[in-house]
């Protein structure tokens, strides 16, 4: 099949997971077309039936803000048309989902392709309920050949926060891990992590809703004190938090690194993970951590309960308790056993249910089944 794929190309859960599923529809024989203002970072170039479309967005005096969502949907329809693209697949609704809309309704009807709209997070928990927004997106669905959700949590609260009662598919996230670049020796070398310090990892791109600030707190409770370090691959400007790091007294316990993509060389490095979002659809630096048997521990948010299974694959606080939180990584860290098993329990989950095998046939039989609908 011809897919054309719309992201944001930055540092975040939707764009990371559609380049993935981008390379391995590729992976899998079909010809696949990447449209975004920037070429999504983790793209890889020189591959074959591979594409991205650069959308040029002109500055205009007569507007204050430049407009992004009438480049782009023309971008999509010429692409739609040149190259008779079958679906477009857009990931994040705002404001791709309306673009596509808009560029399907733009062709001669033989010429359209299938939208399918995949829901990530924050265009549903953030963006869904101002009312700025929330109508757009609600429309986009509605105009939608299908919708998917990455967790029953967003299907939910996409029912509940924008009153979408369209069909709705959850397609979990997926994760493909590359081979680590160096050894995990050499990474803790790196960050100066001795044999007796557990390393402790946090990816994320550092928005508010990730709550740094609890994160700090949370890891400058546990003792003994230098028993972790805390390692953070920071997909933003991790600068705003340096008056926490000092105030907490942990500049000597964390290392950041902003903006990496070699991440296996530190999901391999890492002993466990620690998340305290205050809302995940799923949390993909989760899973991702999983398959490099690091297990986390993670506040029970969102829908990482179907991510983690308590006590079995990983740890789950209750509230926003940073003696909790501290007190569940001093657990791990005391008992590597329990941690190691917990670990081995969170890579098997990963590949059994959040593997590319798992997980793209599902995007590859929606494609399927919403195109002999159309046709
Ligand atoms: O916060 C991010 O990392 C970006 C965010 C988004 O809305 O683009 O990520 C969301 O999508 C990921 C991939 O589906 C999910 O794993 C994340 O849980 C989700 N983030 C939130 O819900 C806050």
């Amino acid at each position: 099949m011809k897919i054309g794929i719309a992201c944001y190309p930055s540092v975040g859960g939707s764009g990371i997971l559609a380049t993935a599923l981008g390379e391995e529809l590729v992976r899998r024989g079909h010809e696949v077309h990447f449209f975004s203002y920037e070429r999504p970072f983790r793209l890889p170039a020189d591959v074959p039936r591979l594409h991205f479309h650069p959308v040029v967005i002109n500055e205009y005096q007569l507007f204050k803000y430049p407009d992004y969502t009438l480049p782009l949907s023309v971008r999509m329809a010429e692409v739609s048309r040149d190259h008779r693209l079958d679906v477009l697949h857009v990931h994040y609704a705002v404001p791709h989902a309306t673009a596509a809309i808009l560029a399907q309704s733009m062709l001669p009807p033989e010429q359209q392709p299938s939208v399918v709209t995949t829901l990530h997070g924050t265009d549903t928990t953030l963006l869904g309920s101002d009312p700025g927004y929330g109508p757009a997106i609600h429309h986009a669905l509605t105009c939608s050949d299908a919708v998917t959700v990455v967790s029953e949590f967003l299907k939910q609260e996409t029912q509940r926060v924008l009153g979408f009662h369209g069909p709705l598919e959850v397609i979990h996230n997926f994760f493909v891990p590359r081979p680590p670049r160096r050894s995990r020796e050499e990474v803790r070398r790196e960050l100066g992590i001795a044999d007796n310090e557990a390393m402790i990892l946090h990816s994320s791109n550092v928005r508010p809703v990730k709550r740094i600030d609890l994160l700090l707190e949370s890891v400058a409770r546990i003792r003994p004190r230098d028993a972790f370090k805390l390692v953070v691959l920071a997909g933003g400007d991790f600068a705003p938090y340096a008056g926490d790091v000092q105030r907490l007294g942990l500049a000597d316990r964390i290392s950041v690194r902003e903006k990496v993509n070699e991440i296996e060389d530190y999901l391999q490095a890492a002993d466990l993970g620690l998340f305290t979002s205050e809302t995940e659809s799923f949390c993909l630096s989760i899973l991702e951590a999983m398959f490099f048997g690091c297990p986390s521990v993670a506040r029970r948010a969102g829908g990482i309960p179907e991510v983690v299974e308590d006590g079995v694959s990983g740890l789950l606080v209750p509230s926003a308790d940073p003696d909790a939180l501290a007190r569940a990584i001093e657990s791990l860290i005391r008992e590597p056993k329990r941690r190691l098993a917990m670990g081995e329990a969170a890579r098997r989950r990963a590949r059994e249910h959040f593997s590319a095998d798992a997980i793209v046939p599902r995007y590859e039989a929606l494609y399927q089944r919403v195109c002999s609908r159309t046709s």
